[in-house]
């Protein structure tokens, strides 16, 4: 017994270059413990992941992910389809997914121009309704959807996509009818439904000169008529030749200048060509399938993957490097399988951009990254 004790120890001392072994902190196996205390590192989940039907997906999330957020279910379309009709079955069952695993929730999106319900911009006849008509139709959605959810869901995207990439506002519906003022209105809207929540700007391609100017700008006058925005969204649709480093880099350092959190919230990383001029995330801009730009239909070649894993890499040293601004980092989906790139900006294509392959097992980037957040101090 004695002798077996003896060895033990000594096999123990020689694993760990002289250290005790019960003084090694244990290290982290999951991304969940490896980002812990630096920001959270979430997910979009699907139906079939958040409703548990996707066992395999389920195993994973529970143990990679501290944060979620819903890909479809909470978007007005679905919400509330007709008018005074909320349907709250799917997202309830979202939200109480990441209760029960202690995950942080955040509620996508309340005010977006896509994915929003037929009758919202339209009277009976069809006729589009005045700004009065909106602003209430806005008003009663903001609160019953973030009343329904007060104090479970702890941040809300508010405002999704409504700058363009030069800085200007989208011409959306909302912007036509009621006029920038929409942007502020959701906002104290929101605040009111829940005092306590936190509140978020939304935006792809956030990295272009123009789009953070035009951001920083709205900011800036939100907070000067003393609007509450607690955070900033960078979804971080990103491709193996976009952004550059500096200009994300110069963005998180732009908007953490406002006083206000940054995140990444829809974070994937695009394996294939863009077509050209099409790097951004606008659902209206699609690109017609050509065979060439879809070149890994049976895996990755090797050189390809150790380049996509090295630009990922990147990427999580540029949000480590500012972990005292970002909150969480969230990737869009689980699973390359889910992944809304597999359709876009082209459809029918096989894309890359996440973490885990399309039988949900580990990609070798996933230690990499645990790895690399192991090394960073708190
Ligand atoms: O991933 C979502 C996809 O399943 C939907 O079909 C699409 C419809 O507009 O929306 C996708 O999510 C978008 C997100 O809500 C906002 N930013 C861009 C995302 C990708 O289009």
């Amino acid at each position: 017994m004695k002798l077996f004790i003896s060895i033990a120890v000594a096999g123990c001392l020689l694993m760990l270059g002289g250290e005790p072994c019960l003084a090694k902190e244990k290290k982290a196996t999951t991304l969940r413990e490896a980002f812990k205390g630096k920001f959270y590192i979430g997910t979009a989940l699907n139906r079939a992941q958040y409703m548990g039907y996707d066992t395999k997906a389920d195993e994973v999330v529970k143990k990679q992910f501290s944060a979620i957020v819903a890909e479809n279910c909470m978007k007005s379309e679905n919400l509330q389809p007709q008018e005074g009709k909320f349907f709250f079955d799917e997202a309830d069952k979202f939200v109480a997914y990441g209760e029960k695993n202690k995950m942080f929730v955040t509620g996508h999106t309340l005010i977006w121009h896509s994915q929003t319900p037929r009758w919202l911009f339209v009277d009976k006849d069809g006729k589009e309704v005045s700004r009065e008509v909106l602003i209430e139709r806005m008003r009663n959605h903001i609160h019953t959807v973030v009343g329904h959810y007060k104090g479970r869901i702890k941040g809300w995207d508010v405002v999704n996509e409504a700058i363009e990439d030069d800085g200007s506002f989208r011409k959306s519906r909302f912007y036509k009818i009621i006029g920038e003022d929409f942007i502020k209105l959701a906002f104290q809207f929101a605040h009111e439904a829940d005092p306590d929540a936190e509140l978020y700007y939304n935006d792809y391609s956030m990295y272009l000169p123009g789009k953070r100017e035009g951001v920083v700008r709205m900011v800036k006058s939100l907070q000067a008529q003393g609007v509450k925005i607690d955070g900033i969204g960078m979804q971080g649709h990103v491709g193996m030749d976009y952004p550059a480093l500096e200009d994300e880099e110069n963005s998180i350092v732009a908007f953490a200048s406002l006083g206000v959190k940054v995140m990444i919230t829809e974070l994937d990383l695009s394996a294939l060509p863009a077509p050209k001029g099409n790097r951004g995330a606008n659902i209206a801009d699609v690109a017609a399938y050509q065979e060439q730009i879809n070149p890994y239909k049976k895996g990755l070649p090797a050189n390809v993957e150790a380049a996509w894993e090295n630009r990922y890499l990147d990427f999580f040293k540029l949000f480590l490097k500012h972990k005292d601004k970002i909150t969480r980092v969230t990737l869009w989906g689980v699973s390359d399988k889910g992944s809304w790139k597999n359709n876009f900006p082209v459809r029918g294509r096989t894309d890359y951009p996440l973490l885990f392959d399309r039988d949900y097992k580990a990609k070798n980037i996933v230690s990499k990254l645990i790895n690399l957040a192991a090394q960073t101090k708190q």
